[in-house]
């Protein structure tokens, strides 16, 4: 039996970078649909999250990580010290930097330095060509291809696609021969009801102005299925302040409105059945604080406070 057994492969690759380099519109793309959420915003992404792609005989889990930065708070401090383990499990790692900053250089070196210190080769991708006025690239990868690194360098749009197909061969070539980790039709890690909250926390992000979704969160409440086969699912926004319980409802519940139609545009998508979603509103300042939290959205809570 053994003998006749296809061989398949199967892998991690850790998709890192600095807030609002793209990693989860690339995790997207090279999944074919939505399962991170996306906003304009940095930091958007707190929770590591795996997108599995299972293609014939091979089976990719890419690790989406919240971007590396300096940390200041304590879930600052959870997201990073997240980012930076998902590396230890990787058999790939992708560094991507938005080429279309003004100092894109300046990430670069950082995120360079970090991983000559932790012993890491990675892949380089330059993303948001489209972005970018081409003759600024190639000073870019050169530079990268002297720090001795990288193994390869692309330049890529995660928005558009272009250049992600080439990385994706790059990826699979990486890939060793190892039992699927994951079943084959299971494309996501995150428990459905965590996966149908940051649906909505994308909406905090894209809606809602300058600081006010970084201190608030989204909590699962429930998730059940009607005999119909549609999908009832209940969840709260927890703010840090009261002030900010009728910004998040707007006038008239204008904005709360809105915040559920868009998520549930999604939810509808992802689960392709209809979803009825219902949103409360409630202000809990010491969010930030309680252990809880970090349990549920699998964060280390830390020691330090
Ligand atoms: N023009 C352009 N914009 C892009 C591209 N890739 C991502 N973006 C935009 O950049 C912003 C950040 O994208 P995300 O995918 O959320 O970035 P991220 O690296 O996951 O960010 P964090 O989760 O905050 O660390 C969004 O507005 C994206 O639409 C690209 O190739 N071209
Ligand atoms: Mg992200």
């Amino acid at each position: 039996m053994a003998e006749n057994a296809k061989k398949t492969y199967a892998g991690f690759v850790a998709l890192v970078g600095a807030p609002n380099a793209g990693k989860s519109t690339l995790l997207n793309k090279l999944m074919g649909q939505k399962i991170s959420i996306v906003s304009p915003k940095a930091q958007t992404t707190r929770i590591r999250t795996l997108g599995i792609l299972t293609e014939d005989d091979t089976q990719i889990i890419f690790i989406d990580t919240p971007g590396l930065f300096a940390p200041k708070t304590r879930l600052d401090r959870a997201m990073v010290q997240a980012a930076w383990q998902s590396l230890e499990d990787a058999d790939a790692i992708v560094l991507l930097v938005d080429a279309s900053t003004r100092k894109p250089d300046e990430s670069l070196s950082i995120l360079t330095d970090e991983l000559k210190r932790r012993k890491k080769s990675a892949i380089l991708a330059l993303n948001k060509v489209d972005a970018v006025d081409p003759t600024r690239l190639l000073p870019l990868a050169q530079k990268a291809n002297e720090t001795g690194v990288f193994s390869e360098v692309f330049m890529i749009s995660a928005r558009t696609g272009s250049g992600v197909e080439d990385l994706h061969v790059a990826l699979k070539k990486r890939i060793p021969e190892s039992p699927f980790y994951y079943d084959e039709d299971q494309i996501c890690d995150l428990p459905t009801q965590i996966l149908a909250a940051e649906m909505t926390r994308e909406q905090l992000y894209r809606q809602l102005q300058q600081e006010l979704p970084y201190a608030a969160a989204v909590l699962p409440e429930s998730l059940e299925e009607k005999e119909d086969g549609s999908l009832v699912i209940r969840q709260t926004i927890i703010v840090t302040r009261a002030t900010h319980r009728p910004i998040v409802l707007g006038k008239g519940g204008a904005r709360i409105k809105s915040i559920g139609e868009k998520a549930r545009a999604d939810l509808t998508r992802l689960f392709e059945r209809k979803v009825h979603l219902f949103l409360e509103v409630k202000a809990d300042e010491k969010w930030q604080d309680r252990p809880a939290f970090y349990r549920m959205f699998g964060l280390d809570y830390g020691k330090r406070t």
